[in-house]
């Protein structure tokens, strides 16, 4: 009796003991092969992993969480093991408080800083320390106009040239061409935004199509909601007979439609510019804004990574006229300016494509 009730408990352990052993094994064999393990990749030896900083002008603006997202994008394509990505900056947008982040990305030994530059000559002699170190600096989403023998390119989001008469125009349709209107910028020293003010008050002045419209004034919202809110609440007691305004900045565009929706001056005063299409939807479906323009920003990230890759990869040289591939988005020329231009145009948002790009950026 004894000796049959230890022999059932042995069978019973050696039972047990192969069943573990067919489960550890066919777990072993879904860990190799199984669908959804995924394959741990070998990581790339750290001196060839390529670190890559994006220095936005100012943290906390969805403008550029967009243009980083095309960062990812591109390194998502190329293997997440061949970089180490980092987007910092200031919480800002002042000339000199992108220095630090400069510094810390030579300290680290960056590969390549694309920068959204706050001024078009606070940073050249960090831009130069940095190139001596062996960094390459990219303007990105912009350039520094005087201060281009401080960068190794730029890169544009489109053609600058195009920008002005292409802002004076969709508000001149929307007012019909007649009326006082103001432009809400983003700081005094912007780089990008003062371009294209410099390029609106040229095609004012020389197209006589707009001799009926007249600039009152240019203030400046700093890319921060709350000022540019309170620049355009000055603005609208200021001007009661206020026909237009071009917001040529994101954070403008989106809190001056806000101010006008609360005054219930929609319809009455016509609001357009550069703005996000995420932002801007709710604006474009109550009829706060009849349409704006923009271009494609996480395009610039994703075309930024190529760029470094081609360089450090495949030596490639971003001398003028030389052409490199940019996955996606196929081929680009570096132009004789040092310029790459991710596309030639703005593109124009309203109802009848709003809802396709807000889900994009
Ligand atoms: C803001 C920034 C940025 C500009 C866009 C249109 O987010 O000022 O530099 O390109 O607007």
């Amino acid at each position: 009796m004894r000796k049959s009730k230890i022999f059932l408990i042995g069978l019973l352990c050696i039972c047990v003991a192969i069943t573990a052993l067919l489960f550890l094994g066919r777990s072993d064999e879904e860990q190799m092969s199984g669908p959804e393990v995924s394959v741990v990749e070998k990581p790339a030896p750290q001196d060839e992993i390529l670190k890559i900083y994006f220095i936005p002008k100012n943290l906390g603006n969805l403008y550029f969480d967009a243009l980083s997202s095309g960062f990812y994008d591109a390194i998502a394509e190329l293997g997440e093991q061949n970089f180490d990505y980092k987007y910092i900056g200031p919480p800002v947008a002042e000339a000199d408080n992108q220095i630090p982040f400069v510094e810390e990305a030579i300290r680290n030994g960056a590969d390549a800083i694309f920068i959204a530059a706050n001024s078009n000559e606070a940073l050249n002699d960090i831009f130069d320390s940095a190139r001596e170190a062996g960094t390459r600096i990219y303007i990105i989403n912009q350039d520094i106009p005087g201060s281009e023998t401080h960068r190794d390119a730029a890169i544009m989001p489109v053609n600058f040239d195009t920008i002005g008469a292409a802002q004076v125009k969709l508000l001149a349709e929307q007012i019909d061409y007649e009326g006082r209107f103001v432009i809400l910028s983003a700081t005094a020293d912007a780089p990008d935004q003062n371009t294209w003010v410099e390029l609106m008050k040229t095609e004012l002045g020389n197209n006589p199509e707009y001799d009926k419209m007249e600039l009152l004034e240019i203030v400046y919202g700093d890319d921060q909601p709350e000022k540019s809110a309170a620049e355009m609440e000055t603005l609208l007691s200021k001007y009661p007979d206020l026909k237009g305004v071009i917001a040529p900045t994101t954070v403008g565009l989106a809190s001056a439609c806000k101010v006008i929706r609360a005054e219930n001056l929609a319809g009455k005063v016509k609001i357009t510019g550069l703005g996000l299409p995420s932002e801007m939807a709710e604006f474009v479906r109550d009829g706060t804004c009849e349409g704006f323009q923009l271009w494609n920003p996480p395009y610039e990230g994703y075309l930024g990574v190529y760029l470094v890759w081609e360089e450090k990869r495949n030596g490639f040289s971003p001398a003028p006229g030389s052409k490199f591939p940019a996955g996606k988005l196929g081929e680009y020329t570096i132009l004789p300016s040092g310029q790459i231009l991710t596309l030639e145009n703005p593109m124009d948002y309203n109802q009848t494509n709003i809802e396709k790009y807000a889900v994009l950026f």
